[in-house]
């Protein structure tokens, strides 16, 4: 009879463990200013390794200016001399006090190509920098801040990666246009228009390892009215954090007792 009884009572519990859990959510502020963070490795490998609540991330700059035939994809066809250099490579990563910048393959060190622009070096080209953040859990990006635009335009194109694999060191292999990307698992989230120096929020609902920041470029869908000119330096990039975990409710706790406390007021009678 007690054991009967007992085993009831555990598989009840047993049960209303398997149901009970908790999501928490942790916020974590990532502030690239150079008062605040350094930019370390010289301009062929340079990045910035950062933690903040438990979360690691690992920021890298990355630029379409790599020159070869473009063949097919929004690129090509010259309407934007995009087709110059549609191919994706490492940038260095710079970062100032008011934030972070990248000085492209084609780019020398001068205001505002220092920045994270679509101004090519040359006239009428068109070099799109971006922003890597390599976070080594799953976060959501809730809110870009933009520190500096030199007076110019300020459009932004986030995507974020939903594939399987883990991207490494070599995020982009050879000849891969940005456009590609939309065909190996990266996510267009959103395009931002005329941000200005402050912060802009990014839509929920989507948790990736790996995101990208950077100017707006029209290839992932937008209209190519907003295209070009675009110049900002990142201040820094909030995130979220889910924490699921599976624990017994307070009320199971109290029920298990009670039965407990019952059984063994009837055997004692008994
Ligand atoms: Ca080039
Ligand atoms: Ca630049
Ligand atoms: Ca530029
Ligand atoms: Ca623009």
């Amino acid at each position: 009879m007690l054991k009967k009884a007992l085993t009831g009572i555990f598989a009840l519990t047993l049960a209303s463990y398997a149901n009970a859990s908790t999501t928490t959510f942790t916020t974590q502020n990532w502030d690239f200013s150079s008062n605040n963070v350094s930019v370390t490795g010289g301009s062929s490998n340079s990045q910035i390794n950062m933690s903040a609540g438990g979360v690691n991330v690992k920021v890298t700059a990355w630029s379409s200016t790599g020159e070869g035939a473009c063949n097919s994809g929004p690129e090509c066809g010259n309407t934007f001399r995009r087709d110059t250099d549609p191919f994706i490579e490492r940038a260095q990563l710079t970062n100032y006090s008011s934030g972070l910048g990248a000085i492209n393959e084609d780019e020398s060190d001068n205001s505002p190509n220092h920045a994270i622009d679509s101004r090519g070096q040359n006239r009428d080209e068109k070099d799109f920098d971006m922003v890597l953040f390599s976070f080594d859990e799953a976060v959501e990006l809730t809110a870009i801040n933009i520190g500096w635009t030199g007076g110019y335009d300020s459009d932004a194109s986030i995507l974020g990666y939903q594939g399987g694999t883990d991207l490494g060191s070599t995020p982009f292999s050879g000849n891969t246009k940005w456009s590609d990307l939309l065909n190996q698992g990266w996510d267009f989230r959103q395009d931002s228009f005329n941000i200005g120096v402050g912060s802009e929020a990014v839509s929920s609902g989507f948790e990736s390892k790996y995101w990208l920041v950077g100017v707006y470029n029209p290839v992932f869908g937008g209209s190519v009215n907003h295209e070009g000119n675009d110049v900002f330096k990142l201040r820094s990039i909030s995130t979220q954090l889910t924490h699921r975990t599976e624990v017994p409710e307070p009320a199971t706790f109290a029920l298990l007792l009670a039965g407990v406390a019952a059984v063994f007021r009837r055997k004692t009678k008994a």
